[in-house]
């Protein structure tokens, strides 16, 4: 018969009658990984194609301090691994036509594989973000935020579109822990175009039976004991509490909220959806903030750029 201490070993749980501190899932060692991987397909390209190198156009409407900071992210990443990334900054005074002006010029400008534009959009006039990211070409659109990109996700068609970076990022995380996403129950936790929709979808294909969560949903910690697999993706820090987890699941934390810290230089800290300390005790795997989510939507980002290059070339070397 086991031990008292080997069940409690088996089962995870410490003397103190706690769960042992969950396995943490580190996006930044896994887009080190993800980045490395792409600087060898691009450096393969160079040879093969002479010189030829996947572009980006990251078009920045306004002067955010959170956009300047994920940009630059992307800039750095996109450089070491050999992509060219041009940052294309339109003033808060640009209107709506000039932006779609500039979205349609890259649109035509057959060097460049890859145009994201930043959300959100920083202007002083009024703009349709929906209008945006729709008038950027299916070809090009490696956010995925367009309504091709989106639809065939949805419908389960993951070969022939971009998808979006973030969820995606997650997936690449979940794969790390090792757990299998099929027959699994998933929940997410909010439904916005470029987190929670593609999310739900990502897992749906993936073949777990998913529930997403909004700002509407009744009893929030009912559902999310339910959760094999849980990413939130809400923009409220510390909401999920470790109690309303179900023991030894996977939890996925897309958030980033700013909240004020006097002990910091800055006077303030950056923090997740998930309330880390108490979800750490429960949960089997987390992501943390930052270190997480974060640094796996520029690789896949990076990741996206690629895969468009290729079908680029693909396309060209199949009308000559
Ligand atoms: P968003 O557009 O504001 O969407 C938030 C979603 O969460 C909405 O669907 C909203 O429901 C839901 N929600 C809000 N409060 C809730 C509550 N109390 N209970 C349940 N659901 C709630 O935000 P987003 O762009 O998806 O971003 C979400 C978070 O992810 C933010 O912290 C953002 O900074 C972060 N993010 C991170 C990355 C990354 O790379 N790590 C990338 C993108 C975003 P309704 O639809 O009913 O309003
Ligand atoms: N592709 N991503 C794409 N398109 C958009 O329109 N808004 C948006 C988008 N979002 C985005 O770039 N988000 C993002 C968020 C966090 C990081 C990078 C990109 C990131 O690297 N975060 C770090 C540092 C966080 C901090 O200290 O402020 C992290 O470790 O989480």
């Amino acid at each position: 018969m086991l031990s008292s201490l080997a069940l409690s070993l088996r089962l995870g749980v410490s003397a103190a009658g706690r769960r042992s501190i969950a396995t943490v899932v580190s996006g930044s060692k896994t887009s080190r990984l993800v980045r490395d991987r792409l600087k060898q397909e691009v450096d393969q390209m160079k040879n093969l194609f002479s010189g030829f190198r996947p572009a980006l156009v990251v078009l920045q409407v306004g002067d955010r301090d959170d956009s300047n900071l994920y940009i630059s992210s992307k800039l750095k990443a996109a450089a070491e691994i050999g992509i060219d990334a041009r940052h294309v900054r339109l003033p808060r005074s640009a209107t709506q036509d000039e932006v779609l002006r500039s979205i349609m010029a890259v649109n035509e400008d057959s060097s460049v594989h890859g145009l994201i534009v930043q959300l959100p959009l920083d202007s002083a006039h009024p703009m349709d973000s929906e209008l945006v990211t729709n008038a950027v070409s299916p070809e090009k659109d490696v956010d995925g935020l367009s309504c091709i990109n989106a639809g065939k996700l949805s419908r389960g068609d993951l070969g022939s579109c971009f998808i979006p970076c973030t969820p995606n990022g997650c997936m690449e995380l979940i794969r790390q822990t090792g757990v299998s996403v099929a027959g699994k129950h998933a929940v997410v936790i909010g439904r916005s175009k470029i987190v929670g929709a593609p999310m739900h979808d990502l897992l749906l294909w993936s073949h777990a039976t998913v529930t997403t969560c909004h700002s509407k949903t009744p009893d929030l910690p009912q559902q999310v004991g339910r959760a094999d697999i849980l990413v939130v993706g809400a923009g409220r820090a510390e909401m999920v509490r470790g109690e309303w987890l179900k023991e030894g699941g996977v939890v996925i934390d897309c958030g980033i909220n700013y909240v004020t810290d006097e002990r910091r230089p800055s006077g303030k800290r950056v923090v997740g959806d998930v309330h880390y300390a108490s979800a750490n005790q429960r949960a089997g795997f987390i992501t943390p903030v930052p270190g997480g989510v974060g640094p796996m939507t520029v690789a896949m980002l990076m990741e996206n750029t690629v895969q468009s290059a290729q079908r680029f070339l693909l396309r060209d070397q199949a009308r000559t």
